[in-house]
């Protein structure tokens, strides 16, 4: 097969005639707006936002001018449950006509139908059906992903999710983070033994993907129909041994505390949090960890609870907002969707909203000053949008505003 030539990328790049919705707090006007700007790329990194009164080109700089399109940073998608198999789309009718979410797990059914078919597949053929599902993603503006294991619940399959994971950013131009969560439910070797399931993690799974650098953090399932606050301790205290961040799906359907052991741990996110408690702010909150919410899930399984937003917003713990993209929950492959389910659903402002999907999900990935917002020494990664008014418009109108330019790593992309 003839492969495509490199794309050629110039060291200096200016687009110009631009306005950047920056999403930078250190910036004074709502959503770090910065009108009548150009934004310089030099070697995959932004060099500079200056304004168009005082740019002039560079030698040898390639100029795109973009004639008032809006620039925002690449989106970010924090959580996602992107690598699985098979199809629960006649689950999604059984619940319609009355059984439960847990019933349905209870039956062998929900996460452990998904393992069954995951276990089933190739790496090849897991990565294949991802990066096909981040197609959508991709059109409105993504740059980073984040891809959870938790479909494996074995150490071969497991391992082999996050190959898959890692394999998507080889078949398209995208940034994967991907998180070890083996503690996502128990497979069906271990019925009845949680514990001794926790141990074959910490045992065998959670080294192992750590000896192959194959995690760059560590997820849990903290409910009743999954992992107990001791069990989930148990994880994330051989994660810390090994060196690497937690986080948790925590307080979804119940309040376990799980979000106060996880701001023990000094997690980088806790995820869900519908049930969350004022003591699970405070601990939150004096943790420097970031709340993940996930208007999919909530929406998808007619949830009542709403997260606490007013709380966290008095406390100061950042929001981010992110798909939680699933075959059980959450089968919407749209952060712009996300942020404005986010806005309705959960009373977010929209320039919170566009926030959760850019800075605070890179807060929520650990990647905050490298990545989320348009400020010199980041990444090069930007989204550009056409004829967009504001950029509220993204929120406001998800499906409408489209994207103009896709660039990742100061390399246009789409
Ligand atoms: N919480 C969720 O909403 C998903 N996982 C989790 O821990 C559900 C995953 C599934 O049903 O396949
Ligand atoms: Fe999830």
């Amino acid at each position: 097969m003839v492969q495509p030539p490199m794309p050629d990328v110039p060291p200096v790049r200016s687009w110009i005639n631009g306005n950047l919705a920056t999403m930078d707090g250190a910036q004074a006007q709502p959503y770090g707006a910065l009108e009548g700007h150009a934004l310089r790329v030099r070697d995959g990194r932004i060099a500079a936002l200056v304004p168009m009164a005082d740019w002039r080109p560079e030698p040898g700089e390639d100029v795109v001018d973009i004639t008032g399109r809006w620039i925002t940073p690449g989106l970010i998608d924090c959580h996602t449950h992107l690598v699985w198999a098979g199809d629960r789309a006649g689950e999604f009718e059984r619940r319609l006509a009355g059984a439960t979410y847990a019933e349905i797990a209870a039956a062998g059914g929900g996460i452990r139908a998904t393992v069954r078919a995951t276990r089933a597949a190739s790496v090849e053929e897991l990565a294949a059906r991802a990066a096909e599902r981040l197609r959508p993603l991709l059109a409105e503006g993504l740059t980073t992903v984040e891809i959870k294991s938790g479909y494996g619940l074995s150490l071969a399959a497991e391992l082999a999710q996050l190959r898959a994971a890692r394999r998507v950013a080889e078949l398209v131009p995208v940034r994967v983070t991907t998180t070890l969560l083996a503690a996502h439910a128990v497979p069906p070797e271990y019925d009845g033994r949680a514990d001794a399931y926790i141990d074959h993690v910490c045992d065998a799974i959670l080294p192992a993907a750590a000896a192959e650098g194959l995690a760059d953090a560590v997820d849990v399932f903290c409910e009743h129909l999954a992992f107990s606050v001791a069990q989930c301790e148990r994880v994330f205290a051989r994660a810390h041994e090994l060196g690497l961040p937690v986080k948790g799906h925590m307080e979804q359907l119940s309040n376990l505390g799980g979000s106060r052991l996880a701001a023990r741990y000094g997690a980088l996110s806790v995820d869900h949090i519908e049930y969350l408690d004022e003591m699970g702010i405070a601990a939150i909150a004096a943790a420097g960890t970031t709340a993940v919410l996930l208007p999919g899930a909530f929406y998808f399984l007619r949830e009542t609870q709403r997260p606490p937003v007013e709380g966290l917003r008095r406390a100061g713990v950042p929001l981010a907002v992110a798909t939680d993209l699933n075959p059980g929950t959450s089968p919407f492959a749209s952060l712009r969707l996300m942020a404005n389910m986010a806005c309705i659903l959960f009373g977010l402002t929209v320039e919170e909203g566009l926030a959760g999907v850019t800075r605070e999900a890179a807060r929520a990935l650990g990647m905050t000053g490298r990545r989320g917002v348009l400020a010199p020494g980041l990444d090069a990664d930007l989204a550009i949008w056409s004829s967009v008014p504001h950029p509220n418009a993204l929120v406001y109108e998800p499906m409408a505003p489209r994207l103009w330019q896709r660039v990742l790593g100061g390399e246009i992309v789409g």
